[in-house]
């Protein structure tokens, strides 16, 4: 069964990035089509491949599914065997709303601190909603830990909630965004990770082929 994951640039999709996560995370086999975003004719592009005119769109099993939670759902269904949300009910329903939280806010935070995997960047004066939203990712990384009771992610293994955040993490870089003492090992298991390491990489080739 061919799947085949299409997304935007890797330097520039945020939401791409954590749908290729998922499939990564559950060990699954798949193609991927680029689409270059910012271009005059990106809407059409895309739309050859995915209804919403967004990346990224997963096809599978004879359907087009887009948006990265409702892949993400999809993949998780899937491949129990990933374990991608977690075990114990209480746990999981907390990632569920950790992910759902970060799939339909930080508003603030997403417009000031645009994704990149560059460095040393300024955002310019943050707004106090930009502000409140950092401490908000704090709070909801903290909570899932303590909840978990281990790491090294944010509910133990990694899962469909860390996908959500990397993006996250790469802005807290790009920005200099300084991270408390307790969650820095988080921090670092998510740009330690293999394939965040690997879509880092795609990013540096691809810009310089
Ligand atoms: N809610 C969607 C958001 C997807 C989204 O905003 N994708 C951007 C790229 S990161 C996009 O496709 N933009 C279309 C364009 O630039 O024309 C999801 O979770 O997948």
């Amino acid at each position: 069964m061919a799947t085949t994951l299409i997304i935007g640039d890797y330097a520039k999709s945020s939401w791409s990035l954590r749908a290729w996560l998922v499939l990564h995370a559950a060990g699954l086999e798949f193609e991927t089509v680029q689409v270059a975003l910012d271009h005059a004719t990106t809407k059409a592009d895309i739309l050859r491949y995915s209804p919403s005119g967004m990346v990224p769109a997963l096809g599978r099993d004879g359907i087009v599914i887009n948006d990265s939670l409702a892949i993400s759902e999809a993949i998780a269904e899937a491949c129990p065997q990933a374990r991608l949300w977690p075990a114990d009910a209480r746990v999981r329903a907390l990632a569920r709303a950790a992910a759902a939280e970060m799939h339909a806010g930080f508003t603030h935070l997403r417009t000031q601190m645009s994704f990149g995997l560059d460095l040393g960047d300024d955002p310019g004066a943050l707004s106090p909603d930009t502000e409140w939203e950092i401490q908000r990712v704090f709070q909801i990384w903290r909570g899932l830990q303590q909840a978990a009771g281990g790491g090294p992610f944010l509910c133990g293994e990694f899962g469909i909630v860390d996908a959500m955040y990397v993006p996250v993490v790469f802005r807290f870089r790009r920005y200099g965004v300084a991270i408390p003492a307790d969650l820095q090992g988080y921090v670092a298991a998510i740009l330690d990770h293999r394939h965040v390491q690997q879509w880092q990489a795609l990013a540096v080739h691809s810009c310089t082929a």
